[in-house]
């Protein structure tokens, strides 16, 4: 039996409590944890505590997506350089870095999830403004937010049950 994710959140709609995905092109990092404060008390950008909380993530991002677009989450190294940090206080433990990074290529201290075709959605580290940092290759496609409230338990159960196709996916492809 494994045991429940630490603080575990809702998938909500827009303006109710829990983990969210919205839109919004071309956003910096900075633009998206101010947006996500103004979302009310307890409003952060998300902390990626597990794997299955990944795949529910995951799961919420509308946007069909386009080679190299970036989502915000709410990870930063910008206070000391290598020791990532979750905006909202979260344990920053489980990790899910495509190969090679964080790089912090030419100073990266923000997270985001990237998506490359082929390889599907992990994360990168990246500067703030990412877009026009990379005008022709990346684009941002918007932020995932959450807030700390309980979710219904069929939620993570479907969540764990992707979560054991996607395991299978990951292994065909290393
Ligand atoms: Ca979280
Ligand atoms: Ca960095
Ligand atoms: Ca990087």
């Amino acid at each position: 039996m494994q045991a429940a994710p630490r603080r575990p959140r809702c998938n909500g709609s827009a303006t109710a409590t829990g983990i969210e995905y919205i839109p919004a092109t071309n956003i910096t990092w900075s633009g998206a944890d101010t947006a996500a404060g103004l979302l009310g008390a307890g409003w952060d950008l998300a902390s990626i505590t597990s794997a299955a909380e990944n795949v529910f993530v995951l799961s919420l991002i509308t946007t069909t997506p386009t080679d190299r677009m970036h989502v915000w989450i709410g990870g930063t190294d910008s206070a000391a350089e290598g020791t990532w940090t979750w905006t909202n206080g979260d344990p920053f433990s489980y990790t899910n870095w495509f190969s090679g990074e964080p790089n912090n290529s030419g100073d990266e201290d923000y997270l985001a999830y990237d998506y490359r075709v082929g390889l599907s959605w992990a994360w990168n580290d990246v500067p703030n403004d990412v877009h026009g940092v990379h005008p022709s290759l990346v684009t941002v496609g918007g932020y995932i937010v959450e807030s700390p409230v309980p979710v219904p338990a069929a939620a993570w159960l479907l969540a764990s049950a992707l979560l054991g196709v996607a395991g299978m996916a990951r292994r065909r492809k290393t």
